[in-house]
């Protein structure tokens, strides 16, 4: 089954279109996902924000992750991993986005982390610069 091997299901819905349609087909996807795989990540990129107000966009953040949830516990699944983003391919969040998704695929990040703090740690040693600036993922 296509879902058995997945990490992440990456899911876009459009700001410039109605997303009722959009969140209902959400919901019918992630049911069939999870019953086949537990451990998918649901990625929602709310996409094409250029244009829209800082307070539009957080409004359809949590609306549509609030709809989501409401959705998906009507159906029982409260347990998922339910993340969104708000996306638009003119600026850097697009990338953002998909960076953050990808890390999250990565069981050896802390590990590679930790390592990339220490080489920071000695190369900023040894050039006698500020120790405080260590990499950090969010
Ligand atoms: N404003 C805006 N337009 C976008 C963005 N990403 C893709 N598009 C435009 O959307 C158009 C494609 O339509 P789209 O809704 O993505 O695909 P479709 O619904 O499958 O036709 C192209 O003209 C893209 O340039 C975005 O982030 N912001
Ligand atoms: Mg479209």
């Amino acid at each position: 089954m296509i879902f058995g091997n997945c990490g992440s299901l990456a899911f876009v819905i459009d700001t410039k279109a109605n997303y009722n349609e959009a969140l209902t087909k959400f919901k019918n996807i992630v049911n069939k996902a999870y019953k086949v795989n537990t451990h998918i990540k649901f990625e929602v990129f709310i996409h094409k924000v250029d244009g829209v107000s800082d307070d539009t966009k957080m409004e359809s953040q949590r609306d549509i992750y609030q709809r989501a949830s409401d959705d998906l516990a009507e159906v029982g699944l409260t347990r998922i991993h339910l993340s969104i983003h708000l996306t638009s391919i003119y600026d850097h969040s697009i990338f953002e986005a998909f960076s953050k998704v990808v890390q999250k695929l990565i069981p050896q990040l802390s590990t590679l982390e930790n390592l990339l703090n220490i080489f920071i740690s000695l190369k900023l040693a040894k050039n006698g610069s500020d120790v405080s600036n260590t990499l950090t993922t969010s």
